[in-house]
């Protein structure tokens, strides 16, 4: 009988260390899982994505602690929610979202703030109703940036100057075009003779650049002092198309972009462009940065705006070696 009772309570006592630490390998586990963020990209449509994609793609080689779930939304909103969506089945711990145009985001964020996963918008920005429905954001002062570009056509030719404009607008309801539009537009209000003859949007593309070029050439080709692209891909678009037409780029039309790739600053060292106005696409440290914040509920500062410059063709040779992206 005493033999009995000793085996029964030596099999409690290790069925209860057993379930003990099993639950504590689970702890154990759970405290090691990996960090997950779902990140939601606009799509592939220029050299300044395909650099951004890369620099977040390489967060969990900064920390093995962290996994990295991506998305392509191919320039479409439905993707990047459907993106939303699946993250949220997956129980990511945060969402980033690049969000290819400001607006209709509302429903889905409240679905990912319903399910308590932080969102971190990254690069554009969204317009929502509840401002609580974002809990970081990261990127340009797009603004600033259309000032830029503005302001280096107007300390080449004096604001009394009379200049015609051509603008190759950005994807159409993204912060980036409502933003640089915006900020140059203002800025060349004291400008009086400054008139944007002609305005459409390249969508960000080096092809849609291009032919939208072609059409103003073809219309008013020979009226066209200045380019004013949204960014460096649809004017080195457009830069084929003032060559195909006859024209020098950076002589007969000055040109100044946003973005600041490398094939950019190669134009304008060889010539073929006047300015660039810098839009950082490396958001991967910082993205990993705020990510972790949020996680140990220490998040410094909900906007962080990145630091960027802008260059004139004087500065393209020197400047080149050092581009990143
Ligand atoms: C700007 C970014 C823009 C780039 C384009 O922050 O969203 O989208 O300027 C890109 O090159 O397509």
């Amino acid at each position: 009988m005493k033999f009995k009772k000793i085996a029964a309570l030596a099999a409690t006592v290790v069925l209860s260390v057993g379930i003990f630490a099993g639950c504590g390998s689970q702890q154990t586990s759970s405290s090691n899982k990996k960090k997950v963020i779902g990140f939601a990209q606009v799509g592939a449509e220029s050299g300044w994505r395909t650099a951004e994609t890369t620099s977040i793609k390489e967060i969990p080689k900064l920390d093995s602690n962290f996994e990295l779930k991506f998305s392509d939304g191919q320039q479409k909103q439905e993707n990047q929610i459907k993106a939303i969506r699946s993250f949220i089945a997956e129980k990511v711990n945060v969402i980033a979202l690049d969000p290819v145009v400001e607006t209709g985001w509302d429903t889905v964020l409240r679905e990912a703030k319903n399910a308590k996963i932080p969102v971190v918008i990254v690069d554009r920005n969204v317009k929502v109703s509840d401002q609580s429905l974002i809990t970081a954001f990261l990127g340009s002062d797009m603004e600033e940036e259309g000032k830029r570009a503005a302001k280096i056509i107007i300390d080449k030719f004096g604001k009394d100057a009379k200049l015609n404009i051509a603008e190759l607008q950005g994807t159409v309801g993204s912060t980036a075009m409502i933003g640089r539009q915006k900020g140059f537009n203002e800025t060349i209000k004291n400008c009086p003779n400054y008139k944007i003859i002609k305005s459409q949007t390249g969508d960000f593309t080096r092809a849609k650049g291009k032919e939208v070029m072609e059409a103003f050439l073809k219309s008013d080709g020979n009226n066209i002092n200045v380019l004013w692209s949204h960014n460096d891909d649809m004017a080195i678009g457009a830069v084929q198309a003032i060559e195909e037409y006859g024209k020098k780029p950076g002589k007969d039309i000055f040109i100044v972009s946003v973005d600041g790739t490398k094939d950019m600053f190669k134009l304008m060292a060889d010539g073929k462009s006047n300015g660039i106005v810098e839009c950082n696409p490396l958001l991967g440290p910082q993205l990993l940065d705020t990510s972790k914040q949020i996680l140990s509920g220490k998040l410094k500062d909900k906007i962080v705006h990145t630091k960027e410059g802008a260059f004139t063709q004087e500065q393209a040779k020197k400047e080149l070696p050092n581009r990143k992206y």
